[in-house]
């Protein structure tokens, strides 16, 4: 319906949008579009948490999660807990593009990135990182089960405790709690911490990408939704596409993106569709932080947001320039 081309991604990454508009308006695919749109949030290290310098984890190390989704073959390349390489979506779509795998993880894909010519190793911190995390760590609160100590908010070094024991059983559930529920919800989520951008080319062919440094103080090795196609983003030509950003840890669990698009595949209108995938959500976890943007393939879009007021941005030939829009929970 002469809606293309379009880009919609989460949050008021202004320059991010622009850059996915120029590529995409001059031709470029909609795969190429959302990897440029990406990788200027990643360049300009948008709200410092995405790309390098943003959220440390428990050691004050950034790496970094990425995805790209092609919504006309379904391929999905993506990284997860990469160290060292600054480009998290070009790898993704490196991955996407030159192997037969989905995701590779952690050093591995940093070697993968390395011998596929993109730059580093590139230490990953910045000032404000260690800053940031350095004033974290001198008021964490070092789990100690023998001592009945709740934690606020925890640190490791995590150990299995004896759970025979009544006061390890009281300090493990408040640890556990820490670490699986409140625990992300203050470490980071009040930020916009996740880039999801969908794309609609010329040719209307859809794409889906993302990039974030995942949750500030996670535990090392933690994965969030970020690289899991379905879960932060998702695209199918035949329907349309779905980006969210929030609370990984348990928005993983319902894959909000794929719910999204499947809803629009069955006739729901994206502002219904958006409003159930969170609200699904919601009824298990009424705690939970988070939000989603649909966008059908006649680029009619909408979004949906629990805990927090949710902003999207959007181009299209409508427009003079991107427009942000509110939503409220
Ligand atoms: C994560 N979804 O790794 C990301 C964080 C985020 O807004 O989007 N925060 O859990």
């Amino acid at each position: 319906s002469g809606q293309y081309p379009l880009v919609v991604s989460t949050w008021p990454f202004l320059e991010a949008v622009r850059a996915a508009w120029r590529a995409v308006d001059s031709g470029f695919s909609a795969v190429d579009a959302v990897v440029e749109g990406c990788s200027a949030c990643e360049e300009l290290r948008c709200d410092g948490t995405v790309g390098p310098g943003g959220s440390p984890d428990e050691n004050g190390e950034t790496t970094i999660d990425a995805m790209v989704m092609n919504g006309v073959t379904m391929e999905v390349g993506a990284v997860a807990a990469m160290r060292y390489v600054r480009d998290g979506i070009r790898t993704a779509r490196l991955v996407m593009q030159h192997t037969k795998h989905t995701m590779l993880v952690g050093e591995q894909a940093s070697a993968f990135a390395f011998s596929m010519g993109l730059p580093g190793p590139t230490n990953l911190s910045s000032t404000e990182s260690i800053e940031k995390w350095i004033k974290w760590k001198e008021n964490c609160c070092q789990p100690n089960f023998r001592k009945n100590v709740l934690p606020i908010d925890s640190c490791g070094p995590y150990y299995p405790v004896d759970t025979e024991n009544l006061s390890d059983r009281t300090c493990l559930t408040a640890n556990l709690v820490e670490t699986f529920g409140s625990r992300s919800s203050h470490v980071g989520l009040h930020n916009h911490d996740t880039i999801s951008m969908a794309v609609v080319d010329k040719m209307g062919h859809i794409a889906v990408g993302t990039s974030t440094n995942g949750a500030t103080f996670k535990i090392p090795g933690r994965v969030g939704d970020g690289p899991i196609a379905g879960s932060s983003a998702y695209a199918d030509n035949e329907v349309g596409a779905c980006g969210a950003t929030g609370d990984g840890d348990i928005m993983m669990r319902f894959l909000p993106c794929y719910q999204v698009v499947e809803s629009m595949r069955l006739g729901m209108e994206p502002k219904i569709a958006a409003k159930d995938a969170i609200s699904r959500i919601a009824r298990k976890y009424p705690e939970f932080v988070g939000a989603v943007f649909a966008v059908n393939k006649n680029g009619v879009h909408a979004g949906a947001c629990h805990g927090w007021t949710f902003q999207y941005s959007v181009r299209s030939h409508e427009m003079d320039d991107v427009e942000v829009y509110t939503v409220l929970p």
